[in-house]
């Protein structure tokens, strides 16, 4: 479709480059308002109006760029990103850093001043094209429009290519002059829209050359490749090996799980891998890790995803006589501690028949009975009075960490999601956790405590599946993120809990050797106590507030509301 002509030059850049961007099947922008981007704002606005983008509002960009990253994640589809200028820009590195980390596409495009008003003062004007550095798969500069003839297919040319970058994020800087817009209407009918992105991409066909305009290359992150790597179709054929086990980090997906499966290894999944489930999931890894007869007896490790939730399973990998495979997953960098792993593989097949059953099936039963079961189960034999008086007690037992994450697990189904926040939950979450085949995701590309409720909301927003997303946090992570609670008039209120882990502060830290030896400093810098009333910000922010003191009470607020809720969880410090 040709774009309308608008008076502005900025206006029919901006529509030419969004009109490419549908034409490719992106579907979802997210922008924070500002002048210099008008033309762009004002362009995804109309092409929502007209049914071919979906777009949310946050005034606060770095919320919005987490909510971006959530989006991605979630529709495993590149996501538009639109700032105004200055600081605006700046807010939006966190979210390009995780999204670096974990390969994750964003498309982020930040408007600026021409070239002539930038390095003499003028107002909000910094140096933006470089301004995310290495974190970046690409940075354009790009000219302010004119006018002149080629300009639209310059813009199209211009979306191609950043499309095609996106393995992660890439960044267009787009100078606009004045006059920053002009009205313009796109045609009612919706246009027929791809379903999916991957029907409408670009296949290997040669790309066109990079718009007019400055390109500024950012330099590629160094890939380690493994020696010997092999089949031409780029499978690297695992042979059956004694004393293999297989770890799953974030982002492994079901692929970990299978692998284990043929192999007749045991299952090293962590609970946001992705692959937590199945006959082979061993959830005490940490202590067999460590124990006699079973982490002595490992050769070989095969890892997916990136491990970020144990210090046992980098020290493995650092053992003298271990070999290990990495699998790679679209991450900036490639997992390697100590620098010890053998090859860097992007996929593999399993040849031959498997380990004896044994040999994974000891890893199972011995982790089974070291996880044990804190929900006291019925005695059947026990008589019906105290059968009930134990049912009683356990609705109305505090919660723990233990329990809380038991509880958030059990209630999550298949067509929910889950968001776990980092700090302790998470890894109580890991230590505990039975398989269970559900959606996690927590960001661990930089294990971050901010922008988790944006990204929970990005996810909860874009799921189709129809159920509830919960974002797990601690009462830190929950206060890091509070302006994304903000939802603007109008601005789509999905189905979400923030579930809150309350204990008052930073207890990660209680964990630290220093906390024995240090003086009252600590609790100051490190602990940093809050009792910022939880419920008056669900209050002022329009969330519904639920208070769950009790498993009982915890396990009703979880199956309870529809809308976008907070329960507190009042947690003990120990
Ligand atoms: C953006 C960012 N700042 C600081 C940190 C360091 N950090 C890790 S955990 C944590 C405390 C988290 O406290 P809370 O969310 O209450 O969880 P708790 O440990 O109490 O369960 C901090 C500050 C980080 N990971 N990310
Ligand atoms: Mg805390």
């Amino acid at each position: 479709m040709t774009p309308p002509r608008s008076e502005a030059p900025a206006t029919t850049f901006s529509v030419a480059l969004l009109e490419e961007f549908v034409r490719l099947g992106v579907r979802d922008v997210v922008l924070g308002p500002g002048s210099r981007s008008q033309a762009l704002a004002l362009a995804a606005a109309e092409f929502e109006r007209v049914g071919r983008l979906r777009l949310r509002v946050r005034i606060d960009e770095r919320v919005g760029g987490f909510l971006a990253l959530g989006i991605a994640v979630e529709t495993v589809a590149p996501v538009i990103l639109i700032t105004t200028s200055g600081t605006a820009v700046a807010n939006l590195h966190p979210a390009v850093l995780e999204a670096h980390h974990s390969g994750v596409p964003l498309i982020v495009i930040t408007a600026d001043r021409p070239d002539s008003l930038r390095g003499i003062g003028s107002n909000q004007t910094t140096e933006q094209p470089g301004i995310f550095g290495s974190a970046v798969r690409r940075t354009w500069d790009v000219a302010p429009p004119t006018g002149r003839p080629g300009e639209t297919d310059a813009a199209a040319a211009l979306a191609r290519d950043a499309l095609a970058a996106a393995t992660g994020p890439v960044h267009l800087n787009l100078a606009f002059a004045e006059p920053l817009s002009s009205p313009f209407a796109l045609p009612d009918a919706p246009a027929k829209v791809a379903t999916s992105i991957a029907d409408t991409l670009p296949a290997a066909a040669p790309l066109p050359e990079p718009v007019e305009g400055n390109a500024v290359e950012a330099q590629s992150p160094s890939r380690a490749s493994g020696d010997g790597f092999s089949s031409g179709d780029g499978t690297f054929p695992l042979h059956q090996v004694p004393g293999t086990v297989v770890v799953a980090g974030t982002l492994a997906g079901p692929r970990a799980e299978e692998v284990a499966r043929e192999l007749g290894a045991p299952l090293l999944a962590e609970v946001t891998s992705g692959a937590h489930y199945g006959p082979n999931l061993v959830v005490a890894y940490r202590d067999l890790l460590n124990a006699a007869n079973f982490g002595d007896r490992v050769s070989r490790v095969i890892v997916f995803g990136h491990p970020t939730l144990s210090r046992e399973v980098p020290a493995l990998i650092q053992r003298d006589g271990i070999e290990t495979v990495v699998v790679r997953h679209g991450s900036a960098e490639d997992y390697n501690p100590g620098h010890r792993v053998s090859r860097f593989v992007e996929a593999v097949t399993v040849v031959g028949e498997p380990e004896p059953p044994s040999w994974a099936g000891r890893w199972v039963s011995a982790s089974r009975a070291l996880i044990g079961d804190v929900d006291t189960a019925p005695d059947i034999d026990a008589d019906a009075g105290a059968h009930a008086k134990s049912e009683l007690a356990a609705v109305r037992a505090e919660v723990t960490r233990r329990t809380l994450v038991e509880a958030v697990w059990r209630a999550t189904w298949p067509h929910d999601r889950l968001v776990l926040g980092a700090s302790r939950l998470i890894r109580e979450a890991d230590k505990v956790l039975s398989g269970k085949r559900i959606t996690v995701h927590a960001n661990r590309g930089l294990a971050g405590i901010d922008g988790t409720i944006s990204t929970a909301l990005g996810i909860a927003l874009s799921s189709t599946d129809r159920g509830t997303t919960r974002a797990l946090v601690g009462d830190l992570t929950f206060l890091h993120d509070v302006g994304a609670l903000l939802f603007g008039e109008g601005e789509e209120r999905p189905r979400i809990q923030v579930i809150v882990g309350n204990d008052g502060g930073g207890t990660i830290f209680d964990a630290l050797e220093v906390a024995e030896s240090a003086g009252p400093g600590f609790e100051r810098v490190l602990y940093t106590p809050q009792r910022a009333p939880i419920e008056a910000l669900a209050a002022a922010y329009g969330w519904e507030y639920r208070r769950a003191d009790s498993r009982g009470q915890l396990d009703q607020a979880l199956t309870a509301s529809a809308g976008p809720t907070i329960v507190e969880v009042p947690l003990p410090r120990r």
